[in-house]
Formats: C-alpha cells, sequence, structure tokens
C-alpha cells in the first residue's frame, strides 16, 4: 500500500513542476529617452540558445554595442536602471576578453543610413526560464548603444551611452 501511495505523489510532483515554469517566447519593445519607439525585439527558446530576432526602425546609422542588462527597467534618459550587463556568471566584459565575456555580451549592431536593421542573432549563454534566466525577480533589458563595443573593455566596453532600452516581457 506504501508503495503505491509514494509512487503516485511522485508523479503528481513532477506534472506541477515542469510546464508551470517553462516559458518559451518572449518580447521587447525598444525606445528612446524621449518616449519614441525605435524597435522591437523577439526573443525565442531554441535548444541552440535564445534567438533573438530585431526589427529597428529609427536607430542612428553607425555600429552600436547590443546588450542584455541585468534588470528590467527602463527608465529615462539615461537608462542607467537597467543595471550593468547580464552576468550571472560573474565574469568580465567582451568577446575577446579571455576572462569574459557577460552572458549578455552580444555583438555590434551595423545600422544603415535609413535607419532600419532586421537581424537575428543566437545568444547561446541566456534563457528565459530556468537557469541563467531573463525573467527572474528583477527581469532583463535589452539595450543599444551610442557606440560600439571594443568586446574587452570591462565592464562595458567602451560603448558610450545607452540609447534605446526595452523591458524583455513574457
Ligand atoms: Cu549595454
Ligand atoms: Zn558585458
Amino acid at each position: 500500500m506504501r508503495r503505491i501511495w509514494l509512487a503516485a505523489s511522485l508523479a503528481g510532483s513532477l506534472l506541477v513542476a515542469s510546464p508551470a515554469l517553462a516559458v518559451d517566447k518572449a518580447g521587447a519593445m525598444l525606445k528612446e529617452a524621449n518616449g519614441n519607439e525605435v524597435g522591437k525585439v523577439t526573443l525565442i527558446s531554441t535548444p541552440s540558445g535564445l534567438l533573438i530576432s530585431l526589427d529597428l526602425t529609427a536607430i542612428p546609422a553607425g555600429e552600436h554595442a547590443f546588450h542584455i542588462h541585468a534588470v528590467g527597467k527602463c527608465e529615462p534618459p539615461d537608462f542607467k536602471s537597467a543595471d550593468p550587463h547580464f552576468n550571472p556568471d560573474e565574469t568580465k566584459h567582451g568577446l575577446m576578453n579571455p576572462e569574459g565575456p557577460h552572458a549578455g555580451d552580444m555583438p555590434n549592431l551595423h545600422v544603415p543610413a535609413d535607419g532600419n536593421l532586421q537581424v537575428e542573432v543566437l545568444n547561446p549563454a541566456v534563457t528565459l526560464s530556468a537557469e541563467s534566466a531573463l525573467l527572474d525577480t528583477d527581469g532583463a533589458a535589452i539595450v543599444i548603444h551610442a557606440s560600439a563595443d571594443d568586446y574587452k573593455t570591462d565592464p562595458a566596453g567602451n560603448a558610450g551611452d545607452r540609447i534605446a532600452c526595452g523591458i524583455v516581457t513574457p
């Protein structure tokens, strides 16, 4: 009798544990300091990592750093509320840093003259839920900077001001 009860309760807890936490898609609306929407981000969980699709509509032409920051808060005008780069492993900044990168570090965006850019980036270091989760209690934000990331200067790649910010939302 006791063995049957144990098996039943185990099955019950497994059922509760898995589907409730799984989030496989999220989005973010990128806004400048004046509140204008300048792009949309879609984040999709894949077995290879988080697939991030960007649809930018009004970013100044040129090369811009593109990161995931640690807190889902975008307060204008400087967006400092998003805190530093998402860095659950407490590493150093930069794709070219031997002690890096942060989980939130990603390649620069090259925006053409008309300010429109569609691009997809795979970030294998982050997930939406479970480990290295963007949707943890303080959330996360997608940030675009005024200048390029030099991929090595800790803690932020010398990328200058934060010109657009979007809160990752399930
Ligand atoms: Cu950044
Ligand atoms: Zn970084």
